[in-house]
């Protein structure tokens, strides 16, 4: 009989994502240890948020009933990649370190946390949508890359928890040609344009429903950080790359922002909100044109693998079309492959919030524990 395995789990960001992870944690724990042919322990020894750290010098596992007070009750604080890295590197077991922060430096890390053979889970998408200098390292040291390191997952950087990023990959790996991939990649983009011109008529103005869709938490508490457009470029990079093209950056092509030029300067977000009404004329005129044609105006991202074009911005939709009929701030992802010809693949659903962001989290280590069993 096989002895019993452990592996242990660190977490870094416990925001609204790590923590729903967290929770799920417990139970998959629980679930596992269960097992009465297989058991795996996992324990929890690391959780840092960005101003303090929970660590035991012994590997002690963490509590994960207790971890948030125990957390805040910690005197430590928090540590630099490096010394994380070399705390993970000694631990009893196999780590699996999740990453739960939008944070760059952590992200600058990961070449150097699976070097060490620490496997890294995690819905950040700077990671991948850097450099592409950065994005070789990663998969030059994974061992689900060229590498003998760790193990790298990131479904959730893209489209939360729907399977995008594995589905893209099974197409590639089984050899299928992706020409083209498009859709609706923001959930506050979406929420956005299926308010601003619903199929069949009405909606607010632009900047109503800017103000709209703020008021109900579906922005960044600037607004300016969803429409400058970035959020999309930086899906759009990782998808890119995944079918094979070389982006050197989520700047390396067009990107349309939703910012007018004379509003780039306002000082805070409020200042931007309560002058956005002055450009509505613009917004409108596009509106009526699109109308006009039977079509509605969707803030999308395309990837024409052949041309090796790839573009974010407005562009008008058919009121049949799939992406026209998106409801609430759901994302819509198209695949068009040779196999699938005329009619893509198409995913869609929820493309934020804690839990399904968590779920496409919960579902990488589930595949790394597989992995490392
Ligand atoms: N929420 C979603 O629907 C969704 C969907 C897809 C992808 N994502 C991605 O998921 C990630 C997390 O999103 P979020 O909305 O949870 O972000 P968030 O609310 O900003 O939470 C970030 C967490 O990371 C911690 N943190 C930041 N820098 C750190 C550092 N250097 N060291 C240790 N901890 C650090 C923060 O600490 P404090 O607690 O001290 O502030 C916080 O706990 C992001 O990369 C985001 O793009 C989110
Ligand atoms: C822990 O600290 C955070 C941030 O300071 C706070 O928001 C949270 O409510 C605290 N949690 C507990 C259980 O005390
Ligand atoms: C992806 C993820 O886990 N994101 C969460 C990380 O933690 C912060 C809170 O500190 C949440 O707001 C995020 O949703």
């Amino acid at each position: 009989m096989p002895a019993p395995r452990q592996v242990c789990i660190a977490v870094i960001g416990v925001g609204g994502v790590g923590r729903c992870f967290l929770t799920q944690l417990q139970d998959l724990s629980a679930r596992l240890s269960q097992s009465r042919l297989n058991p795996i322990y996992l324990s929890l020894i690391l959780v840092s948020r960005s101003s303090k750290l929970l660590h035991s010098p012994s590997y002690k596992p963490i509590n994960l009933a207790t971890w948030e007070d125990d957390l805040n009750a910690s005197t430590v604080s928090v540590l630099p990649p490096s010394e994380i890295a070399s705390y993970l590197e000694n631990a009893p077991a196999r780590v699996v370190l999740v990453d739960n922060t939008s944070n760059q430096d952590v992200a600058n890390a990961y070449p150097l946390f699976l070097k060490k053979g620490i496997s890294v889970v995690t819905p950040n998408k700077k990671a991948f949508s850097d450099s592409f200098q950065l994005w070789k390292d990663i998969f030059d040291a994974a061992l689900n890359g060229q590498g003998s390191g760790g193990y790298v997952f990131h479904e959730s950087s893209v489209g939360a928890g729907l399977p995008v990023i594995s589905t893209l990959k099974e197409l590639v790996e089984t050899g299928d040609e992706v020409r083209k991939i498009e859709g609706v990649f923001s959930g506050t983009m979406s929420f956005l344009f299926n308010s601003f011109m619903p199929v069949g008529g009405g909606g607010g103005s632009f900047s109503a429903e800017v103000k709209k869709a703020k008021e109900l938490g579906y922005t960044e508490p600037d607004p300016r950080d969803d429409l400058n457009g970035l959020d999309v470029a930086r899906k759009l990079t990782i998808l890119a790359r995944l079918a094979g093209l070389e982006v050197e950056s989520p700047t390396s092509f067009p990107v349309q922002s939703l910012i007018p030029k004379e509003l780039e300067s306002c000082s805070s977000g409020d200042e931007f909100l309560a002058r956005l009404g002055e450009f509505d004329d613009d917004m409108e005129k596009l509106k009526k044109e699109a109308a006009d044609e039977g079509k509605v105006v969707r803030f999308v991202g395309s990837i024409d693998v052949a041309k090796n074009d790839v573009k974010v911005g407005l562009e008008k939709f058919d009121v049949s079309h799939p992406i026209a009929a998106l409801k609430g701030s759901d994302n819509i992802i198209s695949f068009y492959t040779k196999r699938y010809g005329d009619n893509p693949l198409i995913i869609q659903g929820a493309g934020a919030g804690g839990e399904v962001t968590a779920m496409g989290v919960t579902g990488d280590l589930v595949k790394v524990i597989r992995l490392l069993s």
